[in-house]
């Protein structure tokens, strides 16, 4: 990427951490982004300090007044210019992505695409934040919900997806009429910083005040501040079940809302009657797509026995075309891991597998020599397992596919698929109408994400996304995921001379 590249998108050799909008500013450590692409450092960003943290929620407390007395349509104006310019800079934020987080070219801009997608979907919204309207039991009464701005939405998201995660949490608390307060993930800073800038640009040319978006940088400790922080009324947060944790746990303790995204287990359950061909794409794409590093890919293929051996070579087989590489030359399938630690956790579940009984049907291993000197790129491994492993239960974000057996009816393999302990997306490749219909049922999947010949991974924005269980059971981006960013209100309303009590209570004086 080059430096003319990245000042499109605003970004310098050193960069400023903290914004509330065009004021830009940060004293505290410096964060160095390189690339896992090839390890060169990209640029620099200044961390939060406390005191400046501080600055940015007292400027958003001021922007939350003027910005929820605009009408909802009007914000859906705003977001549309953030729709626009990002249809304008997707071909180079997109690079940024690839770039700093090592996916492939065509992913980062499929990852812009969702930005725009949800930004759409968001000008829609904001002339749909509709209630309902109630029938009163009282004669001359009249009953209604409606929704209201929350204040201010504190955003905490993964290096996975550095921008889109942001803009489904940004463009509907917009509409919603809160604020936005954003700590993007410390691996990928540079993403944080170029969204701010384009939408600050916007902002400013709609003569719009400082604070209506903000971002923060650092790691967990700015995190804490902003899950502790009273004056926050809703966290979202996007990351590991093992933050996810944490983040609820303060958020109850001052008894706030949060939104949460954590890990998913994800699998597909391959039956007899699948179509092959779309078998295996699906789950290629679901296992090595991002190298594993969505929170969506496909780590588990629970596969009948009567075709086992047939879907296992061919699994092998395409494994064998995979082209691992830098993510921006086209003809390469995968690239890198986000960094070094995230290597070193894909050789020590390789060790935890194999001590556990499992075989490894692919060589893992740590790509080295020309091209690959960042020392982040691996190989993609299908492992047979069981599904009760230790390992197995948990989410590995690298590509490691494991393959599970199921010998009876389609039951055996929903329980086997339900049997962790997370909960985010699921999948059923199968022609059978009957098999597909009871994994869609209450018997079903366990999954917030249930898909009938598709893979697990790759959901549109219109739907609303997130999962049960250890994910979090939270629900962002699509159907009307957007309630949670408002605050309801039940209103009722007599217009007579009388007042007769609910439930038929008399009380004379
Ligand atoms: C994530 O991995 O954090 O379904 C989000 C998908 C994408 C979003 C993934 N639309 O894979």
């Amino acid at each position: 990427m080059t430096s003319k590249e990245l000042q499109a998108l605003g970004i310098e050799a050193e960069n400023l951490g903290t914004s509330t909008g065009s004021k830009w500013f940060a004293k505290g450590d410096i964060i160095s982004s390189s690339s896992p692409t090839n390890g060169k450092l990209i640029a620099k960003v200044q961390c939060t300090t406390r005191k400046e943290y501080d600055k940015v929620i007292e400027a958003a407390e001021k922007a939350e007044l003027i910005w929820r007395d605009i009408p909802a349509p009007k914000r859906g104006e705003v977001v549309r210019q953030l729709g626009d310019k990002l249809r304008e800079l997707k071909p180079v934020l997109g690079k940024l992505v690839s770039y700093e987080m090592g996916k492939s070219y065509q992913e980062g801009m499929g990852e812009v695409q969702e930005m725009i997608d949800i930004c759409d979907f968001a000008v829609g919204l904001s002339r749909q934040l509709y209630g309902n309207t109630i029938h009163s039991e009282r004669p001359g009464h009249r009953m209604y919900d409606q929704y209201h701005p929350l204040g201010i939405v504190g955003i905490i998201s993964a290096f996975n997806f550095p921008v889109a995660v942001w803009s489904w949490n940004a463009a509907l608390a917009l509409v919603c009429g809160d604020v936005i307060v954003w700590k993007g993930s410390e691996k990928t800073p540079l993403c944080a910083v170029a969204c701010q800038k384009i939408l600050a640009d916007i902002l400013k040319a709609n003569k719009l005040p400082e604070g209506i978006s903000s971002i923060i940088s650092g790691g967990a400790e700015v995190g804490a501040w902003m899950s502790e922080d009273e004056r926050i009324p809703l966290i979202s947060a996007t990351g590991s079940t093992r933050m996810g944790k944490i983040v609820a746990a303060t958020v109850a303790k001052r008894l706030g809302k949060s939104l949460l995204e954590l890990g998913g287990n994800n699998a597909i359950i391959v039956t007899p009657s699948s179509d092959l061909k779309m078998t295996i794409i699906g789950a290629v794409f679901g296992a090595v797509g991002t190298a594993g590093q969505r929170c969506t890919s496909t780590r588990r293929l629970i596969i009948h026995d009567s075709i086992y051996d047939q879907v296992k070579k061919a699994l092998v087989d395409a494994y064998k075309q995979i082209k691992i590489g830098d993510p921006l030359d086209s003809n390469n399938h995968m690239g890198p891991l986000i960094d070094t630690d995230a290597v070193n956790m894909y050789l020590s579940a390789l060790d935890k597998i194999k001590a556990e009984g499992g075989k490894l049907l692919t060589k893992g291993e740590v790509l080295k020599g020309k091209g690959y000197e960042s020392g982040c790129y691996v190989t993609p491994v299908i492992a047979e397992v069981e599904n009760h492993y230790e390992i197995v239960q948990h989410e590995t974000f690298a590509p490691i596919l494991y393959l599970i057996k199921y010998s009876g009816e389609v039951s055996e393999a929903i329980s086997l698929q339900n049997g962790v302990r997370q909960g985010l997306s699921s999948a059923i490749m199968t022609n059978n109408l009957r098999e597909a219909e009871l994994f869609l049922s209450q018997n079903g999947s366990d999954c917030g994400i249930a898909n009938v010949n598709i893979g697990t991974s790759g959901a549109e924005i219109g739907g609303a996304f997130g999962g049960e269980k250890e994910t979090g059971g939270g629900r962002e981006s699509g159907s009307d995921a957007w309630k949670v960013y408002m605050r309801r209100q039940t209103n009722t309303i007599n217009y007579t001379s009388n007042l007769p009590l609910a439930q038929g209570i008399k009380f004379d004086l």
